[in-house]
């Protein structure tokens, strides 16, 4: 049994304790291994795993043990693998009982996911320490045999399919949503704030097909309130504008947002890890990449789009490509009602409207 360190620091959203608190689970479950986890904001982290106590200096979730990071931390003898997650710098004195030990630690920089090319030819450089006889080496995720591959639970399709089978009706019952009508769609909202928010809710309300918005409590909220002529909205809300009825829900565990995700007919996700879960879930996502400086995203974007949308039909495809686009502030790209009457053709259609990897 490997004994393994996991540092993650929350710089905002859920992103990066999301993917470290999954990798910590992992290895843990699957792979036998003694894991603690150094987490610098619990609270954070107790969005996502409702049984973490922020005020805990260390306590045990899953068969991890979760550390509170904090300055007066005491990290006794470092592990024998060491995960800087999205390089969140390691404390100094932590570094040095690394260079101290008789056999150094793997030391591994956890890169953020990206579909870009480049990733191949940096994924497993190293990076010797400029002073400590310690080499880091970066990791990154990615979409390719060259690549560190993604995260996913040994159990999570066959989860996946028994929910679909028996556990659905409950699902619904358990959300106070009730079941479908037919020729209705389910679409979930976990986004960004977006500019072209208020042209798809215009096209879905008016618009012919019943839509059920079902959206997580979190930053899209206030422009969802203001399309709505409200000042706020909170979970447990349900509000009908014609053909669109709108259901806030409370934010979820990860696996309760994993059955969402399983549930809906459309996802639209955002940033990384809620990226991955959608495509684990095998429906149509339309993806927000997390916003950043000179558009910097759009190329990864476009990383993302051409991979996944290779083997798609072409009309589909182009559905697809115009969609995540507009909805990433991509210029030229068709407005969102346009997106939404093409995208409403492909629900029945032959080909694939989604990607899954195996
Ligand atoms: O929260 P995010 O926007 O995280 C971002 C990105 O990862 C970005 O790249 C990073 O730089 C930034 O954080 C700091 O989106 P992401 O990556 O999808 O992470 C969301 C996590 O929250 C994911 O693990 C799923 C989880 N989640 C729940 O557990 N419950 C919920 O109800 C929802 C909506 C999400």
């Amino acid at each position: 049994m490997r004994t393994w360190d996991i540092f993650c620091s929350v710089i905002d959203n859920y992103g990066d304790i999301g993917v470290s608190w999954r990798l910590a689970r992992g290895l843990a479950h699957e792979q036998g291994a003694k894991v603690r986890l150094w987490v610098d904001d619990l609270a954070a982290f107790q969005r996502i795993r409702p049984e973490i106590q922020p005020d805990r200096a260390q306590q045990a979730c899953e068969g991890v043990t979760v550390c509170a990071w904090r300055q007066d931390a005491v990290f006794g003898p470092p592990a024998e693998v060491v995960i800087e997650a999205f390089g969140c710098t390691l404390p100094e004195a932590y570094v040095a009982d690394m260079a101290a030990r008789a056999a150094p630690p793997v030391w591994v920089n956890l890169e953020y996911l990206s579909a870009e090319p480049w990733v191949t030819a940096h994924h497993g450089l190293p990076s010797p320490h400029p002073q400590l006889p310690l080499t880091k080496y970066f990791f990154f995720p990615g979409y390719t045999r060259q690549t560190g591959g993604l995260l996913r639970e040994r159990n999570l399709l066959a989860r996946r399919s028994e929910f679909l089978q028996h556990d659905i009706v409950g699902y619904w019952q358990s959300l106070g949503v009730p079941a479908p009508v037919p020729g209705e769609w389910r679409i979930s909202l976990f986004a960004y704030e977006n500019p072209a928010l208020a042209e798809l809710l215009d096209a879905w309300s008016g618009g012919v097909d019943p839509v059920t918005l079902l959206v997580p409590e979190g930053r899209i909220l206030p422009q969802l309130a203001k399309w709505l002529g409200l000042n706020a909205l909170q979970a447990g809300d349900a509000i009908r504008r014609e053909a669109l009825q709108v259901q806030v829900l409370p934010f979820a565990s990860q696996d309760d947002y994993d059955r969402l995700l399983w549930a809906c007919d459309l996802n639209f996700v955002r940033g990384e890890d809620s990226c991955v879960r959608a495509q684990w879930a095998a429906r149509p996502l339309v993806w927000q990449a997390y916003p950043q400086a000179e558009a910097a995203h759009h190329d990864k974007l476009e990383a993302l789009l051409a991979m996944y949308t290779e083997g798609l039909d072409p009309l589909a495809a182009q559905t697809v490509r115009d969609a995540w686009r507009r909805w990433n502030g991509v210029p030229g790209a068709p407005d969102m009602a346009a997106c939404w009457a093409s995208w409403r053709t492909h629900r029945n259609g032959s080909r694939s409207f989604f990607w899954t990897l195996s």
